[in-house]
């Protein structure tokens, strides 16, 4: 039976899982998981990506007998290599506030319609493009290479720079049309398309261990690194167990990522307005979603707790924002105010005071608040999505870790009168997974293929919705014209 080792790094957590593949599914055990979050020095936010790479080594210590690797990472971010080959300096975290600036100067120098038709890709301050246009001159001077997260780590087990396509497309740099750097957009970021180097197909095999990578993890050089759906959305969604046509998905972290799978682009007017994107996924096909503000408000009001003394059990939490009365106060999560790290109980409470709504106390009014409050979202992304693709959504697949909220899963399937199927919650991992399974010739080439491993190896839970949608349509108009100010 072979053995595949899936590591995932997320925002506010990595994990080494292991996959074995048997009877055309995978079956995955947790090797490690380590926490991440970003750093802040003096005014920036930073990735402590040495960490995440000791952790890595760690991780995969254990998987002696692995076949294969694969590394999934958030998108966006990247690392900065010299002419020696090292990196420089830490990467920067997509939550700086250095973006949204960059991103204002970018755009008006330049028609945002034009740009979403050229790349697909929705204006969000953190695109690579921006991040690139906000970078610091005598970094970029020092500039032989630009690595995105999971590349970088790519090249550190194998010696081979790459950068694979799914998480390119999330650069805001790639022309739509042909799949390769849009040199002009490359020009006004300020960098040159060879900074950025040739797209790598994704599930492409990049080579074996390094042989210093080798003696510390105790793996083989036989051990091959494959470059597969490294940004992690395009892990998830390439293991969503669809059941029939018709079907959208969640993939819910840090952020929730509603959408769907499609083979053409939408890059109409009133989808830039929506805030919908359209991302590579695996084969070619096209991510077409929105980003929602997912459990990021949840797991910064449980981080700010922890500052303040506060143990909070999360499954306690739950079961107490599921007993508070629903929809009493409801924040729009995408308000940029909640953004960054920082006091998220603070300013979830001065967003519902300045609103006249009750301000929630106790840490499971908050929870309530966010929770009712990303269903709402949800079911705005999905009624936008219907009304964006005229095609109708008549199930929701909730994957990730999100999956794992039952009172999320069960609010986003009254919220929206559809019946949600929760899981896999580590649908990234088994993305990642059976990508490597694909590039090995384990699993049948093509996405029909790997949609059927997916449903083998994952069994989702089911919510039905109850009651009626009316009270969630009430708080969705009630939302609308809520007098917010700027922070
Ligand atoms: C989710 C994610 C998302 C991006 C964001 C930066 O982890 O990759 O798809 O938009 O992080």
């Amino acid at each position: 039976m072979k053995v595949l080792a899936a590591v995932d790094l997320g925002a506010s957590s990595g994990r080494v899982i292991a996959a074995r593949v048997h009877d055309g599914r995978l079956d995955l055990s947790e090797v490690s998981r380590f926490p991440n979050r970003s750093v802040a020095v003096r005014g920036r936010l930073y990735w402590d990506v040495l960490g995440l790479w000791a952790s890595v080594l760690d991780g995969l210590r254990p998987l002696g007998d692995a076949a294969a690797i694969g590394v999934d990472s958030w998108a966006v971010d990247y690392g900065l290599i010299d002419a020696a080959g090292h990196l420089i300096g830490n990467p920067v975290c997509y939550r700086d506030a250095r973006n949204a600036p960059a991103r204002d100067r970018l755009l008006a120098g330049t028609d945002p319609a034009d740009l979403f038709a050229r790349t697909g890709i929705q204006h969000q301050p953190f695109n690579t493009v921006f991040q690139l246009a906000a970078e610091d001159p005598s970094r970029l001077a020092a500039a032989e290479r630009l690595l995105l997260v999971p590349d970088l780590l790519g090249y550190w087990l194998t010696g081979t720079m790459a950068c694979e396509a799914t998480n390119a497309s999330t650069t805001g740099l790639v022309d739509l049309a042909t799949g390769t750097w849009d040199a002009d957009l490359c020009r006004a970021a300020g960098v040159d398309p060879a900074l950025l180097g040739s797209i790598t197909p994704t599930g492409t095999v990049l080579g074996g261990l390094l042989p210093e990578v080798a003696a510390a993890t105790g793996l083989t050089s036989g051990t091959r690194v494959v470059a597969t759906a490294s940004h992690d959305t395009a892990a998830a969604v390439a293991a969503v167990p669809y059941e029939g046509d018709g079907a959208a998905y969640i993939s819910c972290g840090t952020w929730s990522l509603v959408g769907v799978e499609r083979d053409t682009p939408v890059t109409t007017g009133a989808a830039l307005e929506a805030g919908f994107t359209n991302e590579r996924g695996t084969d070619g096909s096209i991510r077409f979603l929105r980003n929602v503000a997912g459990l990021w408000l949840l797991n910064e009001s449980l981080a700010a707790w922890r500052r303040d003394g506060l143990d909070i059990d999360l499954a306690a939490l739950l079961e107490d924002a599921a007993a508070a009365p629903r929809l009493r106060s409801v924040v729009d999560p995408d308000d940029p105010r909640f953004a960054e790290p920082g006091d998220m109980p603070g300013r979830i409470r001065a967003y519902c005071d300045e609103t006249g709504q009750p301000v929630p106390q106790s840490p499971a009014q908050v929870a309530a608040c966010v929770l009712d409050s990303l269903a709402l979202a949800h079911r705005r992304a999905i009624d936008a999505l219907e009304a964006l693709t005229g095609e109708a959504v008549q199930t929701i697949h909730i994957v990730g870790g999100g999956a794992n909220n039952t009172p999320l899963c069960q609010w986003t399937a009254d919220a929206t009168g559809r019946t949600v199927l929760a899981g896999p919650d580590e649908a990234t991992a088994l993305g990642n997974a059976l990508v490597q399974a694909q590039a090995l010739g384990l699993i049948a080439p093509g996405p029909a293929a790997r949609r059927a491993a997916a449903a083998a190896s994952a069994r989702p839970r089911r919510h039905t919705p109850q009651g009626s949608t009316r009270p969630w349509e009430d708080a969705a108009s009630r939302l609308q014209t809520l007098p917010v100010g700027s922070n």
